[in-house]
């Protein structure tokens, strides 16, 4: 049954792992058995989280670059192909948040979320997936929504509508890739304690309301996303594609 969630032999490349979210997971796989290749947009930040995870033991590296440019992905890849590294799973999860509501939304703030948020995942993932299916040994992407992949809140439209075509974009990736053995899923964080939302989390009345909306009655630990994301990396969802699942208490499946 272990086997089943091994990842040893494989090399999973982890967008915006520096910290929160993409680092938890990253430490996640590396302890699952991956290679795990590290990503932010600062050479500092990266490997110092490369670092930190080598310290335990974990098989780790990092690359800076930006995912949101092309050319600077195309050029991580071939970097990779000369180096003989062969991602097998992509856990897209670059992100960041900007709160306005959409009256006040200057055209730019929308541009780069939905810039890094969304076109991101298309970018690497084409990258990867032209890799997976020239070397015919199939792949993984884990592509990270949210639970405004499903539910709208007011002030984030722009994460809102990026973490909505995530979904999608999940969907549309299954229906061309399935067949050559790549499984394309999502995974929707409920509220998770990062640094992105601390101020969420030090404003007592959001604290309060994320306590009360969701079932569990409490937010959630970035520690508490790895189980799904090893599921969704390992041959144990290898009939699993064009799924989202929601790891966030329960929040979308009660009123
Ligand atoms: C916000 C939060 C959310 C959460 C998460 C919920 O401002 O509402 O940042 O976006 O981070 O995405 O699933």
């Amino acid at each position: 049954m272990t086997q089943l969630f091994d990842l040893t032999g494989r090399t999973a490349l982890v967008t915006g792992s520096a910290r929160g979210i993409g680092f938890a997971l990253a430490e996640g796989l590396a302890t699952a058995g991956a290679r795990v290749v590290l990503n932010g947009t600062r050479a500092d930040t990266v490997a110092d989280a490369v670092e930190r995870l080598a310290a335990k033991g974990l098989d780790v590296q990092g690359r800076a670059f930006d995912v949101t440019d092309e050319a600077a992905v195309v050029a991580a890849f071939e970097a990779w192909d000369a180096a003989g590294v062969q991602i097998d799973i992509l856990i897209n999860n670059a992100g960041i948040q900007f709160r306005k509501p959409l009256v006040e939304l200057e055209l730019t703030d929308w541009q780069r979320v939905i810039d890094t948020n969304l076109t991101s995942a298309f970018i690497v993932a084409k990258h990867a997936a032209k890799r997976m299916i020239a070397r015919g040994t199939g792949g993984k992407i884990v592509n990270i929504g949210s639970l405004t992949s499903e539910a709208a809140r007011a002030t984030v439209g722009a994460y809102t509508a990026a973490k909505g075509g995530i979904k999608m974009l999940t969907r549309a990736m299954s229906a061309e890739w399935a067949s050559s053995n790549i499984q394309a899923n999502a995974i929707g964080p409920g509220y998770i304690l990062t640094d992105m939302n601390k101020p969420l989390i030090e404003n007592a009345s959001f604290d309060a309301w994320v306590k009360s909306s969701n079932p569990s009655q409490r937010w959630g630990k970035p520690e508490e996303l790895v189980g799904t994301a090893v599921y969704l990396s390992s041959p144990a969802s290898s009939y699993v594609n064009g799924q989202i699942i929601f790891v966030d208490g329960g929040w979308l499946a009660v009123l």
